[in-house]
């Protein structure tokens, strides 16, 4: 493979890929010269060699359904199609038993995680979602509670005047096992307080982040691209994720989200084509070498797309949902009632020449396919 890349590559690209099929970190400038000047099929050689060095021919999911507790929020990003004012018709709020009734429609069902998230509640404060929590572990203690954005935790807690471990304990003792990558969008501060000004600042997510991981819990990282920002931001978006996993080793994977345009204020930007969905896999997989995962989600970038962005580094298509989330559907991603059966994740993960492994949420496996 070594040979085979590097016949075909000259001039500065040439060092940047032999340090990569070395195993040897790039930095900053490294990787925006890769990103400028790498074509496509050199990204994904690039990032299959690193994939395969993490997990071999494996390519994770697991069985798993999301509970949204409401999508109205006290914050206004303007990349989100998923928040409404309390009153619209399109708003919703579960009450706890509501939300425990989604728990039971899986009852008798071998699921392992439970992703819980959604709008910033101006009145919900954290004893409520603790005892959430706690319902939730006395109905399912088989199952792993992922819940709270690092937005959505940093403002339960201040309210609660709470310090970041103080409330994150409070939480994990009443079930709480570790955190999804919601709320990072972009970390560069200007154009942050360009598409969501009011939100947890990158620096206040990040300590969240480490927080938890100091804790014992782990985590996911998110990035929102394809909107206004630079690949000089992506990279700095993914320096800070890579410095906090070098202290902490707490981060299970990152997963690239991919702007959606639909009912959104920021419509008029577009979205970017597939090609740079791929590269934007591919650079992620080579620069986080911190970090075991790469998340595919398919119900924000398609069943389609995730398929191809396992040639491009991805090794884990994240899993069923069934039919439980809507912040993709609202904001057009093309995926209307996520929901995909063990059966097709496999036959998915196959056709792309890889090995299915469902995975629980902190990547053990649950059963080879
Ligand atoms: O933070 C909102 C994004 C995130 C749009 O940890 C949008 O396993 C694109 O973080 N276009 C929440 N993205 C979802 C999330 C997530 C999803 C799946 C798995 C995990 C995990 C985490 O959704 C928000 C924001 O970045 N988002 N609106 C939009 N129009
Ligand atoms: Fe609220 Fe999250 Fe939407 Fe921002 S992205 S408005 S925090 S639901």
């Amino acid at each position: 493979m070594k040979e085979l890349i590097l016949k075909n590559v000259t001039g500065e690209l040439s060092e940047i890929a032999g340090a990569i099929t070395e195993g040897r970190r790039l930095s900053p400038a490294e990787a925006l010269t890769l990103y400028r000047k790498a074509d496509l099929s050199l990204m994904a050689l690039l990032a299959t060699t690193v994939k395969r060095r993490k997990s071999g021919d494996a390519v994770f999911f697991n069985r798993n359904f999301h509970i949204e507790p409401t999508n109205i929020c006290t914050f206004n990003c303007r990349f989100c199609s998923y928040h409404k004012p309390e009153g619209d018709p399109e708003s919703w709020e579960l009450s706890e038993s509501e939300m425990l009734d989604i728990v039971r429609r899986f009852d008798g069902i071998p699921v392992t995680e439970v992703h819980i998230t959604g709008g910033v509640h101006p009145s919900r404060d954290i004893h409520y979602y603790a005892g959430i929590l706690s319902s939730i572990r006395k109905l399912r203690p088989d199952i792993s509670i992922k819940a709270f954005s690092a937005v959505e935790l940093d403002y339960m807690i201040r309210k609660a005047g709470m310090t970041c471990s103080e409330g994150i304990s409070l939480l994990k003792e009443h079930g709480l096992e570790s955190i999804p990558g919601g709320g990072a969008e972009i970390f560069d501060p200007v154009l942050r307080r360009r598409i969501c000004p009011e939100k947890a600042d990158a620096e206040t997510y990040l300590a969240i982040h480490e927080a938890a991981h100091n804790l014992g819990l782990s985590s996911n990282a998110t990035m929102l691209y394809g909107h206004a920002e630079s690949p000089e931001q992506r990279i700095d978006h993914m320096l800070r994720l890579r410095e906090l996993q070098d202290r902490t080793g707490g981060f299970n994977a990152f997963i690239p989200l991919k702007f959606r345009r639909e009912n959104n204020n920021m419509s008029e930007l577009g979205e970017v084509q597939v090609t740079e969905d791929m590269r934007n896999y591919a650079l992620s997989r080579i620069f986080l070498d911190n970090f075991s995962h790469i998340k595919a989600y398919w119900p924000a970038i398609g069943r389609n797309s995730a398929m191809m962005s396992l040639a491009f580094g991805a090794d884990d298509l994240d899993g069923t949902i069934d039919d439980t989330t809507r912040i993709y559907s609202m904001a057009g991603s093309g995926e209307n009632r996520p929901s995909l059966s063990t059966t097709e994740l496999v036959a998915m993960i196959r056709s792309a020449g890889f090995r299915p492994v469902e995975r629980d949420t902190n990547y053990r496996t649950v059963k080879e396919w």
